[in-house]
C-alpha cells in the first residue's frame, strides 16, 4: 500500500515520542545547551556480499518492510541498495554490482558489517562545524541533495575503524528515503497471524575498538558530538573475572542514541573482543540492540524463521537468588527460560534482552532484543551468564 506521493504505508507508521519513552528509555534534556543536537537515529547501513538475498533476510527474519531501492534499474550502476523499516527504525542493506565498486573492497576486509551509524540533526552545518573545531574528520562537507520529493542536507564524519556518522536534515523532505532512491515495497509475504512488526526501534549500537582505545572513543563521543557518559559500564573488576572486555556507554542528552563502546580486557581466556577485531579486521559496529514491546512474541517469530539465540543454561533460570533479584515482571521464569530470556532490574526498573548468535559469516555483527519496562540500564545483572554464553559459542567456533 502506498500514499499520494508514492510512499510505502510503512514510512506512515511510525512510533509516537511516547511510545519510544518506554521503548527505548528517553530522558529529559535542554536541547538548546547541546552543541550537537541529535534527533534520532536516521539509518543503520550495511555493506554485505549480497544485499538482495540480505535484504530477503530481514523482510523473513526480522519482519522488517521494504520501503525504497537504488540500484541498476534507478540509474545507479555501482550497487544496489535496498531500505528497510520497522518502527522507527531503518535499515539500509548495501551490496556492490560493478565488479571494481568501493562496497567490494570493503567487504572483502571486513565481510558483512555496519558501515555507517547514520543520524537525524535538525542543523547539519552547526554539527558539522562543531565536530570539526574539535578535531573530527569531516569525509563529506555539508551539501543539498534535491529531488520531486524536496531537498535533504547531508555532511558525514568519520568515526571508529572505517566507520562513519552521516548527518542528515530530513525536515525539508518527503520522499521515501533519499533522492536517487525509488519506493518500493515488499513481495514477502508474512506469516499468518505474525505481529505487525518484530520491533519498533534502535535502542543502541555498541562498538568494538582496539585494545587501550576505549577511553579515547568515549572522549571523543564526549567532545565532537556532545554526548554524555551512562552509569552503566564494565569495569576492572567484571573484566578480569569472567567478560575479558571493559565498556562504557555515551549518549546524546535524552538517551535517544546510545553507544556502548567495548575494548578487549586481558582475562583468563581470549576477548570476545579480539576475536571481533581479528575477524572484521579492526574496529567496528558489533551489535545492534533493538527495542521491541513483546519480546516474547518477537523471539517467537524469529525463532521460527530460523534465527539462532544465544543458550543461557538451565541453572540461569534455577537460581533461587533470581527470584530475589529481578522480584515480579510480566511474565513467568518458566516463560523466560522456555525461551531462553535474560531478564535485569536496577533502581528504575527492569528490562528483559536475548542476543543471536553472529549473523553472518564471520564471528563478528550480532543483534540483541531488548523490552525495557522503565530500566535505562543494559543488563549488568546478566552479564556473567551472558558472557558464558558467548564463551561457549567463541569454543565452538575454535576462537578460545
Ligand atoms: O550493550 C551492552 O552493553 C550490553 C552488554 O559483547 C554487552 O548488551 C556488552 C558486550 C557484549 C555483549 C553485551
Ligand atoms: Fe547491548
Amino acid at each position: 500500500m502506498t500514499d499520494i506521493l508514492g510512499r510505502p504505508e510503512a514510512q506512515l507508521d511510525d512510533v509516537s515520542f511516547d511510545q519510544l519513552r518506554q521503548l527505548v528509555g528517553l530522558v529529559d534534556y535542554d536541547s538548546a545547551k547541546d552543541p550537537f543536537p541529535v534527533k534520532s537515529m536516521d539509518a543503520v547501513v550495511f555493506v554485505v556480499g549480497n544485499a538482495t538475498q540480505t535484504a530477503w533476510f530481514y523482510q523473513t527474519a526480522f519482519g522488517m518492510s521494504l520501503i525504497a531501492y537504488s540500484g541498476p534499474e534507478t540509474g545507479n550502476r555501482d550497487h544496489k541498495s535496498y531500505v528497510l523499516k520497522s518502527g522507527s527504525a531503518r535499515f539500509v542493506i548495501n551490496g556492490g554490482v560493478a565488479p571494481d565498486s568501493p562496497l567490494l573492497d570493503h567487504h572483502r576486509r571486513h565481510g558483512d558489517g555496519v558501515v555507517d551509524l547514520a543520524l537525524e540533526v535538525g542543523d547539519v552545518d552547526q554539527c558539522v562545524e562543531h565536530a570539526r573545531k574539535q578535531g573530527a574528520t569531516v569525509l563529506e562537507e555539508p551539501h543539498d541533495v534535491s529531488d520531486s520529493f524536496g531537498t535533504v542536507r547531508i555532511a558525514a564524519i568519520a568515526t571508529y575503524g572505517e566507520t562513519r556518522h552521516t548527518l542528515v536534515d530530513r525536515s525539508r523532505y518527503t520522499g521515501p528515503y533519499l533522492p536517487g532512491y525509488v519506493a518500493r515495497s515488499s513481495t514477502v509475504q508474512r506469516p499468518a497471524g505474525a505481529p505487525k512488526r518484530l520491533f519498533q526501534a534502535v535502542d543502541h549500537c555498541v562498538g568494538n575498538v582496539e585494545l587501550g582505545k576505549m577511553d579515547y572513543w568515549v572522549e571523543w563521543y564526549n567532545r565532537v558530538m556532545g554526548f554524555v557518559n551512562m552509569a552503566e559500564f564494565i569495569g576492572d573488576d567484571i573484566a578480569t573475572d569472567y567478560s575479558a572486555l571493559m565498556s562504557k556507554v555515551v549518549s546524546n542528552g535524552n538517551h535517544r542514541v546510545k553507544f556502548p563502546l567495548n575494548e578487549p580486557a586481558i582475562a583468563k581466556k581470549k576477548s570476545q573482543i579480539d576475536e571481533y577485531l581479528e575477524f572484521y579486521e579492526g574496529a567496528g559496529v558489533q551489535h545492534i540492540a533493538l527495542a521491541t514491546n513483546d519480546i516474547i512474541a518477537t523471539v517467537e517469530a524469529m525463532a521460527a524463521a530460523g534465527v539462532e539465540f544465544l543458550e543461557t543454561p538451565d541453572s540461569y533460570y534455577d537460581d533461587p537468588e533470581l527470584r530475589a533479584r529481578i522480584g515480579k515482571v510480566r511474565v513467568s521464569i518458566e516463560t523466560l527460560k522456555q525461551y531462553r530470556i535474560l531478564v535485569d532490574r536496577d533502581e528504575d526498573g527492569y528490562l528483559l534482552q536475548i542476543f543471536t548468535k553472529p549473523i553472518g559469516d564471520r564471528p563478528t555483527v550480532f543483534y540483541e532484543l531488548i523490552e525495557r519496562h522503565g530500566s535505562l540500564g543494559f543488563g549488568k545483572g546478566n552479564f556473567k551468564a551472558l558472557f558464558e554464553a558467548i564463551e561457549r559459542e567463541q569454543e565452538r567456533r575454535g576462537n578460545l
